[in-house]
């Protein structure tokens, strides 16, 4: 819909490679409003609920070590079918088969280096979203440039 929101995250190594610019940028130019926005180093019971989906995969143990090996920087971008098109921006989950073009396309070379998430679903937006951020670190500002990006 037209106020979805989407759960992107800088991973470690996005930060540590100097891409958190990048990777706001590239949300911001497109039109969508950031709603959110925090540097947090990932506790591990925050990893293993955002990560519930993947216990006991094997490569879940390395996943949860990557994520906290250091700060990540989380945020929340809002727009039309910001979920679907946020997840064409960061590319498929192996960068080896994103397109130039997508952050991993364009930034990543493995799977367990791939730079970015991004909620999959509006389920997992929503519950992502609220694992991550308290109500009031979300702000519901009005972007005045929305009457030159919609129509
Ligand atoms: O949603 P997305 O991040 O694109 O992929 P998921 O299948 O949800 O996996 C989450 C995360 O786990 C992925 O970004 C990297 C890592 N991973 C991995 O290291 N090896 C795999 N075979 C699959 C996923
Ligand atoms: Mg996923």
């Amino acid at each position: 819909g037209a106020s979805e929101r989407t759960f992107i995250m800088v991973k470690p190594d996005g930060v540590q490679r100097g891409l958190v610019g990048e990777v706001l940028r590239r949300f911001e130019q497109r039109g969508y409003k950031l709603v959110a926005l925090k540097m947090i180093h990932p506790p591990r019971a925050l990893l293993e609920s955002h990560y519930e989906e993947h216990k006991g995969k094997k490569f879940y143990d390395p996943l949860l070590a990557y994520i906290g090996s250091g700060p990540v920087v989380a945020m929340v971008w809002e727009g039309l079918n910001v979920i679907t098109v946020g997840r064409k921006m960061l590319g498929a989950t192996d960068p080896a088969k994103s397109d130039p073009g997508t952050l991993r396309g364009d930034y990543g070379i493995v799977t367990g280096r791939n730079i970015v998430h991004g909620s999959d679903s509006e389920s997992a937006a929503k519950r992502e979203i609220d694992l991550w951020f308290r109500p009031d670190e979300v702000s519901n500002w009005v972007h005045t440039a929305e009457r030159w990006i919609y129509e």
